[in-house]
């Protein structure tokens, strides 16, 4: 990578590691909800119990010799019924999680949002609705006043194409519903949050670095087509562009505004306005950003004919010679380091972080006990590579954060889909080291080792 100062990290968030559900007073969230309701698998109940065994966790950490652990805080833990006032038992956790990675020597990179909604601002209707943009900013107010002296870098929301459209229009996750006005006017919403935290997190969190990690999804045109060609751009528009269009200044996309509306999604004629974009939103949607985080897992052929939301079953081809992951993903490391390219092209952020890359492999322990994965550090090895021929290209890449520290919750796969540098055993506890975490830990060293060799500059 370029220089000393690039960023190498770890990431995991709140519901997928930490179970103690109902320790220190935490409140419910939409994903305590779904699993409740029978939603998933497995619950979260319990996950990787990071709320007990943090201390563990962060000495795993250490000896990778990682700069930098993202990790989510769970709004229901540290503000109580959603918008109420300061729980200061889970405001404890992370406090002392925070200290503990400072004596480490780990820099903490802490994200608001990364999915759980309190239950009780759901039932008050959740993002489609104006007032969770403000008890978002009150709960963002809480965490910076609390942890803002000492965590500098801070990402707002995780992923939100996944909250909002996940969660609202294919139903697929919490909360579950299935409707495109209202996925569109959650996505608004928690984009309005996104840049109203932003201004909170700069007055309570003096000198910090804000951020948002935006999920991608580069696609290809399956032919030269015509058809083949529009889909692929309505794809972009629907998974990418929606987002990060707003986000760096020009407004929600016009074709997408149009092709929403024919699709129902907007109410109004041609040129009308989106009814819940009132004046002013996307001045403070387009909140100047520090770094744009990325998270980026594999692209996909696109053609007509497919449902805008549908993802799998791409065939395997000619793009895809690596194989796919466990999760069913093609591996596409070329298409990675172009899209990096061209969103700074498009965009020009004034820094670019890899908030998440990763892959999910079962390898368990041998009989002797060591988890060879070599699978995941292809995959590693070949983003990592990606990442830096980018950075070659002149984009500016300061980090990047393997997903994830632990074996942990994939959500409504549950716990048989592994992405982790550390085998759980999700029975005991028990964490083991597998082969790819000394392979981080070597790679970093080696980083190091070839910035500092070429000196500042
Ligand atoms: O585990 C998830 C994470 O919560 C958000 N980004 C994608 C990961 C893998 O699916």
């Amino acid at each position: 990578m370029p220089d000393s100062n690039f960023t190498w990290g770890v990431g995991t968030s709140a519901y997928q590691i930490e179970g103690a559900r109902h320790a220190d007073g935490k409140d419910p969230s939409i994903w305590d909800h779904f699993a409740d309701t029978g939603r998933m698998p497995e619950s979260g109940d319990v996950a990787c119990n990071h709320y007990h065994r943090w201390r563990e966790d962060v000495a795993l950490m250490a000896d990778m010799g990682i700069d930098a652990y993202r990790f989510s805080i769970a709004w229901t833990r540290v503000v109580h019924d959603g918008d109420g006032t300061p729980n200061t038992a889970g405001l404890d956790f992370y406090s002392r999680l925070v200290d503990a990675l400072l004596a480490t020597g780990i820099t903490p990179w802490a994200t608001l949002y990364h999915w759980d909604l309190p239950l009780v601002i759901q039932e008050r209707g959740g993002w489609p609705e104006r007032s969770t943009v403000g008890a978002f900013e009150h709960y963002a107010e809480v965490v910076g006043r609390s942890l803002g002296d000492r965590v500098h870098h801070w990402i707002t929301h995780n992923e939100p194409w996944v909250a909002a459209f996940l969660g609202h229009f294919t139903g697929d996750f919490a909360p579950g519903l299935s409707d495109g006005g209202t996925a569109l006017r959650a996505a608004h919403h928690i984009l309005l949050s996104h840049g109203r935290a932003v201004d909170v997190l700069r007055s309570t969190s003096p000198g910090c670095e804000v951020g948002i990690a935006l999920d991608c999804r580069p696609s290809t045109p399956a032919s030269d087509d015509p058809a083949d060609v529009a889909a692929r751009h309505h794809f972009d528009g629907f998974r990418n562009r929606w987002f990060f269009d707003p986000v760096f200044g020009t407004g929600y996309p016009d074709d997408m505004v149009e092709a929403h509306r024919a699709r129902g999604r907007i109410p109004g004629a041609t040129g009308d306005p989106i009814p819940w974009d009132l004046d002013g939103d996307l001045h403070a949607i387009a909140a100047p950003i520090d770094f744009l985080g990325l998270n980026y897992y594999t692209s996909l052929v696109r053609g007509a004919g497919r449902e805008e939301s549908e993802e799998s079953g791409v065939a395997p081809g000619p793009d895809v010679p690596e194989g796919y992951t466990e999760m069913g993903w093609p591996i596409t490391p070329d298409a990675f380091a172009e899209y990096l390219v061209h969103v700074h092209e498009t965009y020009r952020p004034a820094a670019m972080v890899i908030t998440e890359n990763g892959a999910s492999y079962s390898d368990g322990p041998d009989p002797d006990g060591t988890i060879d994965d070599q699978r995941r550090i292809a995959y590693l090895d070949a983003h990592v590579d990606a990442v830096a021929r980018a950075a070659a290209a002149g984009v500016p890449m300061t980090g990047y954060f393997v997903w994830s520290l632990l074996d942990n919750l994939e959500w409504t796969s549950g716990y048989a889909q592994r992405f982790g540098l550390v085998w759980v055993d999700h029975a005991t506890g028990e964490r083991i080291p597998k082969a790819s975490a000394r392979w981080y830990r070597d790679r970093i060293a080696a980083a190091r080792v070839s910035a500092s060799s070429r000196g500042p500059g």
